[in-house]
């Protein structure tokens, strides 16, 4: 009975670690999303080059924010226009740091760069404190946009 008991814990614990959120998706979109580890891994991911803090160019891999936006129904592509284009996404980290980026610079019919949430560099994954997913934004001189340990991106009108 102990054992029994026992194995059950350990299912139960290991369906509840499996079954966490790790990502939201919300406000001014058509599906809100409560994203776990395998809906993320199971999304489109592609690789970006990009500069780091150290000065070197790293191969970073993840989720372009646009498949994110398409999966929960934002304005985009043809639909980003008029007061569309006053929409932006907050994106907010587990430390409470936040940064924003409005619609057109995530979307590729405005924009020639992807602004990915990565899952890993240079073929390993972001360590704990950085990751499980981290904004990597190519081209942009300085990263205080490359937000860590994302946990929300929330998509707002800024009126
Ligand atoms: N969650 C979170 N992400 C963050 C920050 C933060 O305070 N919290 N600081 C930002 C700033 S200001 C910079 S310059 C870079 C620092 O990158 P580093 O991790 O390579 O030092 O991370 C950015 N991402
Ligand atoms: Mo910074």
């Amino acid at each position: 009975m102990k054992k029994l008991l026992l194995l059950s814990g350990c299912l139960f614990g290991a369906w509840n670690v499996s079954a966490q959120v790790i990502l939201k998706v919300t406000g001014e979109v058509t599906t809100p999303l409560q994203l776990q580890a395998s809906d993320l891994k199971a999304l489109p991911h592609t690789e970006v080059k990009a500069v780091d803090k150290d000065q070197k160019e790293h191969h970073y891999s993840g989720i372009p924010l646009i498949e994110l936006l398409k999966k929960a129904g934002v304005t985009i592509g043809g639909q980003l226009r008029g007061e569309n284009l006053v929409k932006y996404a907050l994106v907010r980290a587990t430390d409470g740091y936040e940064v924003l980026f409005a619609l057109p610079e995530l979307d590729p019919e405005f924009s020639t760069r992807t602004i990915v949430l990565a899952d890993a560099v240079d073929g390993t994954a972001l360590p704990t404190g950085v990751g499980p997913y981290r904004i990597v934004v190519p081209g942009e001189k300085k990263p205080a946009r490359w937000i860590r340990e994302v946990r929300e991106i929330e998509i707002r009108f800024a009126k």
